[in-house]
C-alpha cells in the first residue's frame, strides 16, 4: 500500500496500519493494524475480483448467517467467524485511484499453518465440513459468482491452452514437459462439472479455497475457531472444498517445494481429515460424491497445477510471486503431487471405505 493511501485507509477507518505485508495468501494485500482491537486490513485484488462490491455483499451475507448460528448456540461470533468492520462510510474505503479495502477484527491468540500434523488435519476436516453444514440453508441464488468458472477445471484447461497459443513472454518452449503433462490428463477435467451439469452431483454453497492456512485455530489448544478466506464463497462442488483441502493438508511438502523427491501425499492425513470431514457431513453427502472423493484431491491438485503453469506462460499476472519463474516450480510440484495422488488413489478408496464403515 503506498504510503498516501495507506494514510487515507487509516482516516476513513480511524486506525494506524502496520506498513508490511501479513500472512501468505497469494491474491490480496493484507495488513494489521497498530492500534486495537487490531483489524486484518485488506486491499482487494480488482484484478482478480472484478465486481468487489457484489463480493463484499457475498460475504456481509454468509457471515452474518453464520453469526447468528453461532450466537444461538451461545458461542462468539467475533472468535468463530470473520466480522466486518464497516468504513465510516461504507461497507469498504475506495481510494481515489479505485482501490478497494476492506477491514475484519483481527482473531486474536489464533494462528494457521501451511503444514499440518494429522491431529489437527482431521480437526480441520470438521471445520470445513461444519462450514458446509451451516450454509446448507444459506439462500445460494443470492450470492454472485465472484470468479467466474472457479473450479471449472476443461474451462482452466482451456485457458492453458490459450496461454501456450499466446506464449506472452515466449517461455512456451521450456514448459513444453509440464504443458504435455497436463494435456494428457485432458478427459479426467470433466469429472466434477460433467456430473454437476447433469444432476448426478448436487450444488452446495461452498467456499472454493479451502486452502489449508484459511482456517485459524486457537493459539492455545489448537482447536479450530474460524474459516477465512471468504472471497470465493459461491455455489459448487463439495469435492472441491474436500479436495482442494487435501491438495494442501495432506502435502509432505511446501507448496513450492523445488526438492521433488520431498513432494508427496501423505495417507495417513487423507484418512484424518476425512474422518473428520464425513463426521461433519454426516448424512448430507451423497454416494456419488463419496465414490469421487479421492478423485478430487488428484483433479483439484492438477486443476491448480495447470492455473500454476498458466499464470507461468502468461508472465506471473496471478498469484504474487517471491522469486523469478515461482509458478514453473510450483507447477511442477502440484505435478509431482498428482503423481504420487494417482499412484495411490485404490488405497484412498479404501480409506474412504474404511471411514464409512466406523
Ligand atoms: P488471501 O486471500 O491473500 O489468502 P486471507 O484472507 O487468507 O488472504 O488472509 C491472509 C492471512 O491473514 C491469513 O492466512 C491469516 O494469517 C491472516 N488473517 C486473515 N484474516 C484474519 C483475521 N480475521 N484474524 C487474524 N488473522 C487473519
Ligand atoms: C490462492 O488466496 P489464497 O492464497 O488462499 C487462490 C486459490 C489457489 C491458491 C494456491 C482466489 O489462494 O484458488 O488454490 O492460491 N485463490 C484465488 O495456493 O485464486
Ligand atoms: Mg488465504
Amino acid at each position: 500500500m503506498e504510503n498516501n493511501t495507506l494514510a487515507l485507509v487509516e482516516e476513513a477507518y480511524g486506525i494506524k496500519i502496520i506498513p508490511e505485508l501479513y500472512g501468505n495468501g497469494h491474491i490480496n494485500k493484507t495488513y494489521v493494524t497498530e492500534t486495537y482491537p487490531r483489524l486484518i486490513v485488506q486491499e482487494i485484488n480488482t484484478n482478480i475480483f472484478k465486481d468487489p462490491v457484489s463480493m463484499m455483499k457475498n460475504i456481509i451475507g454468509v457471515t452474518e448467517h453464520l453469526g447468528k448460528k453461532l450466537r444461538a448456540c451461545g458461542k462468539d461470533s467475533d472468535r468463530y467467524t470473520l466480522t466486518v468492520v464497516p468504513a465510516k462510510d461504507g461497507d469498504m474505503y475506495k481510494s481515489f485511484d479505485g482501490k478497494f479495502y476492506r477491514a475484519y477484527l483481527f482473531i486474536e491468540e489464533s494462528q494457521c499453518f501451511d503444514m499440518v500434523t494429522p491431529e489437527t488435519l482431521r480437526l480441520a476436516g470438521l471445520a470445513f465440513g461444519e462450514f458446509g453444514k451451516q450454509l446448507a440453508d444459506f439462500p445460494a441464488e443470492i450470492l454472485s459468482e465472484t470468479i467466474p468458472h472457479f473450479h471449472d477445471t476443461p474451462s482452466r484447461y482451456a485457458d492453458l491452452l490459450t496461454a501456450i497459443e499466446k506464449d506472452a513472454v515466449g517461455r512456451a518452449a521450456e514448459d513444453e514437459a509440464e504443458i504435455n503433462f497436463f494435456k494428457e490428463y485432458a478427459i479426467f477435467y470433466g469429472t466434477v462439472t460433467e456430473r454437476l451439469a447433469d444432476g448426478r452431483l448436487p450444488l452446495a454453497v461452498t467456499h472454493n479455497d479451502t486452502k489449508i492456512n484459511n482456517i485459524l485455530f486457537d493459539a492455545d489448544d489448537g482447536h479450530p475457531l474460524a474459516v477465512i478466506d471468504l472471497d470465493t464463497v459461491m455455489p459448487g462442488s463439495r469435492l472441491y472444498d474436500f479436495g482442494d483441502a487435501l491438495r494442501t493438508g495432506a502435502a509432505t511438502a511446501a507448496e513450492d517445494e523445488t526438492d521433488l523427491s520431498l513432494v508427496s501425499f501423505d495417507k495417513e492425513k487423507f484418512a484424518a481429515f476425512t474422518k473428520g470431514y464425513l463426521e461433519a457431513t454426516g448424512d448430507a453427502i451423497t454416494e456419488e460424491e463419496l465414490d469421487l472423493l479421492p478423485e478430487s484431491a488428484l483433479l483439484l491438485t492438477l486443476e491448480c497445477g495447470m492455473r500454476f503453469l498458466t499464470d507461468d506462460l502468461n508472465g506471473d499476472v496471478y498469484f504474487r510471486t517471491h522469486r523469478p519463474r515461482h509458478n514453473l516450480d510450483r507447477a511442477r510440484n502440484q505435478i509431482k503431487q498428482a503423481q504420487e495422488i494417482e499412484k495411490m488413489l485404490p488405497e484412498l478408496h479404501e480409506i474412504v471405505n474404511n471411514c464409512l464403515q466406523k
